[in-house]
């Protein structure tokens, strides 16, 4: 049987419990550990000189990171990946900006990992590349002859083509994903920009009927594979944490309180900032809730080398001191901000505990925890749902309360209504949210995927022949016969 070789820019800390808050490593992790396979990509290291991948077995995986240059992090990972693209794909071009020296860092670091993976490759290995770290990724192993099936999954959203334009090499961005066999997104809508792109700006065709796009001289699956979780697993480690000693001093501390529960990375596009002053607008709306009520955040930080990140951080600092400052009493405080990282089991745990979850990013490609929340519930007592419209997580959730993130008195009310919702309701709406959740759980995504990738693989070896298409110098990668 063929090798599973999955590439990202990070690879997840070989150790077994090291918490790791990055929807993307445990996505990969989860889904690799089934299978097994090797996973290559950034060791997370600074390095003098980047020399081979180390190569580590965990369990079935084996581990094959590199260290970075100071230079190539500056340019690639800080710079254009998360400087430029990040923002960008967020809808955030106020924030984007984009530098020549760092996008040509960013094509260089894609080149150089091609090159180190392919001395690992063998003829039938099938390659999946994550995220928006590694756009050009096929294309530079194309360039080195590399005729093996390669799919790319997007894990953040794929903005809409006005938005997309504001990158200004966007054009070679897109040929270059082009190089893929299959491009995955989270949602229809990310599927749907990509395809717009593609045919607005007259460089390719979609045939609805398959799946298949017509662009830049070749013929790829362009698909939309939502990323899921474990829901069971998630439910049973909720319940087994309940009596750690944490949970049991947060629930001591609450005191017949209701608890709202949010978690996320501390990214400004998970829209904190908003959620606090809809919280304090309920403060202000519903004084009833004074004293009986609080906000609990945990937002470990990320990426605190870029500026914008710095900037949330001091923004969302004062924004909690603020509303504490406003309303606090001396046995109550109505936000507790924590910026720090926490076992992955006691978070569900935490969920479990709380009787809103709330989960209001102002753009995001899925959202794990939206997802983890519901499945950490007691079905005989589950919290209720707060989420945005605007996570790929809310087209799966029925049992949600929706709401616009930029709407500060609707989501006010929906937390209001969260709080007081009947039993019965919850119970219902928790039961509606599972179903999806188990019918589309992280293997399911994984398999349609890669079963995609393996049986466009095999087709369009053959349709190529058929399609006369041109296929652009470097790119020309010889496919071997069909394969199985
Ligand atoms: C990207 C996309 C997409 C959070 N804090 C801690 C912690 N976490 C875990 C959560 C969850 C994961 O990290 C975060 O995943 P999200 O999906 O919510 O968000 P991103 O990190 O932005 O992920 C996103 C995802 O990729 C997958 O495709 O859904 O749209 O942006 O699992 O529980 N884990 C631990 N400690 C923490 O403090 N252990």
């Amino acid at each position: 049987m063929s090798r599973l070789i999955v590439v990202s820019n990070r690879v997840a800390p070989i150790q077994e419990g090291k918490p790791s808050a990055g929807g993307l490593a445990i996505g990969v992790l989860d889904a690799l550990k089934e299978t097994g396979g090797v996973w290559f990509g950034w060791s997370g290291e600074i390095v003098g000189e980047a020399g081979a991948p180390v190569v580590e077995k965990g369990g079935k995986v084996t581990y094959a990171t590199v260290g970075l240059t100071r230079r190539d992090y500056d340019q690639y990972y800080r710079g254009f990946s998360n400087a430029t693209l990040w923002p960008t794909f967020h809808y955030r071009n106020d924030l984007s900006r984009f530098d020549r020296e760092e996008y040509a860092g960013y094509m260089r670091v894609n080149a150089n990992l091609a090159t180190k993976l392919k001395t690992f490759l063998k003829p039938d290995d099938i390659i999946w590349v994550h995220d928006y770290h590694m756009l050009p990724f096929a294309q530079e192993l194309r360039k080195l002859g590399v005729a093996n099936p390669i799919g790319f999954f997007l894990h953040i959203p794929f903005p809409v083509p006005e938005m997309m334009r504001t990158v200004p090499p966007h054009e070679e961005l897109i040929a270059a994903m082009c190089q893929y066999d299959v491009v995955g997104f989270q949602t229809d809508a990310d599927k749907q920009s990509f395809i717009d792109y593609v045919e607005r700006t007259g460089r390719g065709h979609f045939n609805d009927d398959d799946g298949m796009l017509q662009a830049f001289g070749r013929m790829l699956k362009v698909g939309a594979y939502p990323i899921g979780i474990y829901p069971d697993a998630i439910a049973k480690a909720a319940e087994q944490f309940a009596n750690r000693k944490q949970v049991k001093s947060l629930r001591d501390s609450m005191r017949g309180r209701k608890l709202i529960m949010s978690v996320d990375r501390l990214d400004y596009s998970k829209g904190l900032v908003e959620r606090f002053q809809a919280f304090e607008r309920l403060l202000l709306n519903a004084p009833g809730w004074h004293g009986r009520v609080s906000l609990v955040q945990i937002a470990p930080p990320t990426r605190s080398d870029v500026q914008t990140y710095q900037r949330i951080r001091q923004n969302l600092e004062g924004e909690a001191g603020r509303i504490n400052g406003r309303f606090a009493q001396l046995d109550w405080t109505p936000i507790q901000y924590l910026n720090r990282k926490y076992e992955r089991n006691l978070l569900m745990a935490l969920f479990r505990l709380s009787q809103v979850g709330y989960v209001t990013p102002l753009r995001d490609g899925m959202n794990l925890v939206a997802k983890e929340y519901v499945a950490s519930q007691d079905p005989a007592d589950p919290g209720a749902l707060v989420l945005s419209q605007f996570a790929g997580a809310a087209d799966q959730l029925p049992g949600a309360l929706v709401v616009n993130p930029f709407d500060l008195s609707q989501m006010s009310e929906a937390l209001e209504r969260a709080l007081s919702m009947p039993l019965a309701e919850r119970q219902a709406r928790h039961a509606d949210m599972m179903v999806p959740l188990r019918e589309n759980n992280l293997s399911v995504w994984r398999d349609s995927f890669l079963s995609d990738l393996r049986s466009v693989a095999t087709a369009t070896s053959v349709t190529e022949k058929t399609v006369k298409t041109v296929r652009q110098g470097a790119t020309e990668a010889k496919r071997p016969a069909a394969k199985a």
